[in-house]
C-alpha cells in the first residue's frame, strides 16, 4: 500500500463529521414534522434536534458506504438509531429514572413539557424509529431491511432496557468490572452496534463484511462509555454540567474507579487499537471514516 502522502489524499475528517451530520440533522428534521396533535411533535422534535453529537448515526452512514453502498440506503436507520437513542436519553432523565434537569445543554423533556409528554414523547420516537426503516427505506431489499430491523430490536429490549434494569438494581451495591462491563456494553455498546451493522446491511454488505464491522463496533461501543468515565473524572468541574457533577459526586461505579485511571486509559487505547484492527480487512481508503471515528471516540472531549 502506498505510504506517500502525495498519493494518500489526507482524510479531512472535521468536513465529514459535518458533513454528516448536517444531513442527518435535516433528514431528523424531514421525519419528524411539526403537525397535529401539536404537543407531542413538539417534545419529539425538542429532544431530537436539541444537537447531539450524531455519533451513532454518523457510524452508520459511513458503514454503509465502507460496503459500497450509496449514503441514501441507510439514512433512514440512521435516523432510526438516533430516534431510539434520543428516546432512551428522555426516559433516563425521567424523574422515576435518573431526576435530570439538564440534557444536551437544556432543560428536560419533562421539565419543559410534563412527565406524561415526555413519557409519550419517547414512545413515540421509539415506534417511529421503527416505522421509519420500514416506510422510508428506499433501494434495499425486504430480507435486508428485515434483518436490520432485528438488529434495531435487540439493541433495544436486550440491549438498552437490560443495561438499564440491571444498572438500576446495582444502585446502593457494590458493582464489579464484569458486572459494570456489562452494563456498559448493553447500556451503550449495543446500540451503537446497531447502528454500524445496521448501516452495513443496508448498504449491501457480504456476511463477512457485517461480522467485521459488528467486531469494529462492539470494541468501539465499549471504548466510547469508557472515555465517557475518564471524562467525568479528568474533567474540570467548571466544565461540568450539573448533571455530570452529581455522577461524580454519587458512587457511581466507573472503570477509572474500578482500575484505576491509568488503567483505564490504556484499556481505552487498547479497545481503540482492536477496533481499528478489524479495518484492515477492508481497503484503507475506504476504511478511512470508520478509522477516524474510531479515533474521535478516543480522544473526544465530550
Ligand atoms: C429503549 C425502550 C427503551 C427504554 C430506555 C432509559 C433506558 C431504557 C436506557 C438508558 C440508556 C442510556 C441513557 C444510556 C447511556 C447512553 C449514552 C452513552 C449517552 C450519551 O451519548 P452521547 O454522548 O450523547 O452520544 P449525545 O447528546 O451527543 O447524543
Amino acid at each position: 500500500k502506498p505510504h506517500n502522502n502525495n498519493q494518500v489524499p489526507k482524510f479531512q475528517f472535521e468536513e465529514y463529521m459535518k458533513t454528516k451530520a448536517t444531513n442527518v440533522n435535516k433528514a431528523l428534521d424531514e421525519a419528524v414534522p411539526l403537525q397535529d396533535p401539536i404537543k407531542i411533535h413538539q417534545a419529539m422534535r425538542y429532544s431530537l434536534l436539541a444537537g447531539g453529537k450524531r455519533v451513532r448515526p454518523i457510524l452508520c452512514l459511513a458503514s454503509c458506504e465502507l460496503v459500497g453502498g450509496d449514503e441514501s440506503l441507510a439514512v433512514p436507520i440512521a435516523c432510526a438509531v438516533e430516534m431510539i437513542h434520543t428516546m432512551s436519553l428522555i426516559h433516563d432523565d425521567l424523574p422515576c429514572m435518573d431526576n435530570d434537569d439538564l440534557r444536551r445543554g437544556k432543560p428536560t423533556s419533562h421539565k419543559v413539557f410534563g412527565e406524561e409528554t415526555a413519557v409519550l414523547a419517547g414512545d413515540a420516537l421509539l415506534s417511529l424509529a421503527f416505522e421509519h426503516v420500514a416506510a422510508k427505506t428506499i433501494g434495499v431489499s425486504p430480507d435486508r431491511v428485515v434483518r436490520a430491523i432485528a438488529e434495531l430490536g435487540s439493541a433495544i429490549g436486550e440491549g438498552l432496557v437490560a443495561g438499564q434494569i440491571v444498572d438500576i438494581c446495582s444502585e446502593g451495591k457494590e458493582v464489579n468490572l464484569s458486572e459494570l462491563e456489562y452494563i456498559h456494553v448493553h447500556k451503550t455498546a449495543k446500540l451503537l452496534e446497531a447502528a454500524v451493522v445496521g448501516g452495513a446491511i443496508m448498504g449491501g454488505g457480504s456476511g463477512v463484511e457485517v461480522e467485521r464491522v459488528r467486531r469494529y463496533a462492539r470494541y468501539v461501543g465499549l471504548l466510547f462509555q469508557v472515555v465517557d468515565d475518564i471524562l467525568d473524572v479528568t474533567k474540570t468541574s467548571s466544565e461540568l454540567g450539573k448533571t455530570a457533577g452529581k455522577d461524580l459526586a454519587s458512587d457511581k461505579a466507573t472503570y477509572p474507579k474500578l482500575m484505576g485511571l491509568d488503567k483505564a486509559t490504556a484499556f481505552a487505547a487498547e479497545l481503540a487499537a482492536k477496533a481499528k484492527e478489524e479495518l484492515h480487512y477492508f481497503d484503507a481508503a475506504k476504511a478511512a471514516p470508520l478509522f477516524h471515528l474510531a479515533n474521535y471516540i478516543a480522544h473526544r472531549q465530550n
